[in-house]
């Protein structure tokens, strides 16, 4: 090995940190470009859904990545917030007539789904069934919220704290749904909190068990996590997989890449700030199998560097030759497989 080629390796051994995370091959989309400030996106499916700050209120937007469409879903005069999406309707909340209310747009038309005189907040939906919260006007922090569920495909709502709270005297809020169950807090007037379930469709609602974590996010799907580090200048958005246990930066930029969403392969997120805020959307390729660094060949399956043949799967760095290099080796064409 020639000395040189040793001094480039210490070279990248020690910026191994974030510059060592592989860029993936994504294809991104800048679903925005106007001069309002975009936020709040989503995606689920074929559904990416987010807020923009449009004429003095936010209002609810979709992009359908099957056809490319934005579809401008309200138009109104009050705050249309935290839109949510299970791939087929958009659910939010919005303050119209002076009070907070759900709303559902099921492919054609907006309603407002919540029934009551409250403060009806917080819309999750999977699968067409929706759950939020709704408490009384006035209350204090320690309030006497409730959990609202609504069947899109029924039309029908249930009180799924009823049971658990008869009477209405403690505090139920922050519901979360997934395809199998519902979860919420109860928080009582010690500001103790108990975490309860739902089991769908029909219920009980019960105490969920100490050791009880919920699984879903909007930050991970299947074996896909997405975060976003900090590069040294700005945030960048990076996908995780915890099968392979590798991870690749989608975004490579100067802004500020935040609140990221994952659906499948693809991934959605804020780029920019204030009124420079976009809405961008990258469809996840992995560029290879490894946790180390691939060259574009099938074969990289381990902590290394492979140089573009297909054999590599030792731990070290490959030599350029087809043989499959299984052992610790570092050789002079180390510089060339690097693809920054
Ligand atoms: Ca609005
Ligand atoms: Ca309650
Ligand atoms: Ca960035
Ligand atoms: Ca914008």
């Amino acid at each position: 090995m020639k000395s040189g080629s040793f001094i480039l390796l210490i070279v990248i051994a020690i910026t191994l940190g974030f510059n060592g995370i592989p860029l993936a091959g994504s294809t991104i989309t800048q679903v925005t470009n106007n001069s309002y400030e975009d936020s709040f996106p989503r995606i689920k499916g074929d559904y990416l859904v987010w807020q923009g700050y449009v004429d003095g209120d936010q209002e609810i937007f979709l992009y359908n990545i099957a056809t490319g469409e934005t579809t401008q879903i309200t138009y109104n005069d009050y705050d249309d917030l935290s839109p949510q999406t299970d791939g087929s309707n958009i659910v939010w909340h919005g303050f119209k007539d002076g009070e907070w209310d759900i709303f559902l747009w099921d492919g054609s038309t907006v309603q407002t789904i919540s029934d009551r005189s409250a403060e009806d907040v917080s819309p999750q939906i999977a699968n067409g069934l929706i759950v939020w919260a709704s408490a009384p006007f006035g209350g204090d922090s320690a309030g006497s919220g409730e959990i609202m569920f609504y069947d899109v495909g029924t039309k029908t709502h249930i009180l799924l704290s009823g049971s658990v709270d008869p009477g209405n005297v403690l505090d139920d809020s922050a519901p979360r749904i997934s395809a199998e169950e519902v979860m919420w807090t109860q928080t009582d007037n010690d500001e103790n909190t108990t975490m309860y379930l739902y089991s769908l469709p029909s219920g009980p609602a019960f105490r969920a068990p100490e050791s009880y974590i919920w699984k879903g996010s909007a930050q991970s799907d299947g074996n896909l996590m997405v975060s976003t580090p900090f590069d040294g200048n700005d945030k960048e958005i990076v996908v995780h997989d915890n099968t392979l246990r590798s991870r690749e930066r989608i975004t490579n930029n100067d802004l500020q890449d935040t609140f990221p969403s994952i659906s499948g392969n693809y991934v959605a997120w804020v780029g920019g700030q204030l009124q420079a805020a976009e809405i961008y959307l990258a469809f996840y390729e992995p560029t290879d199998s490894s946790a180390g660094f691939g060259t574009g060949d099938s074969g990289n399956t381990a902590r290394g560097f492979g140089t573009g043949d297909s054999g590599d799967t030792g731990t070290g760095f490959d030599t350029g030759d087809s043989g499959g290099d299984s052992g610790l080796c570092f050789v002079s064409t180390v510089a060339s497989s690097l693809s920054w």
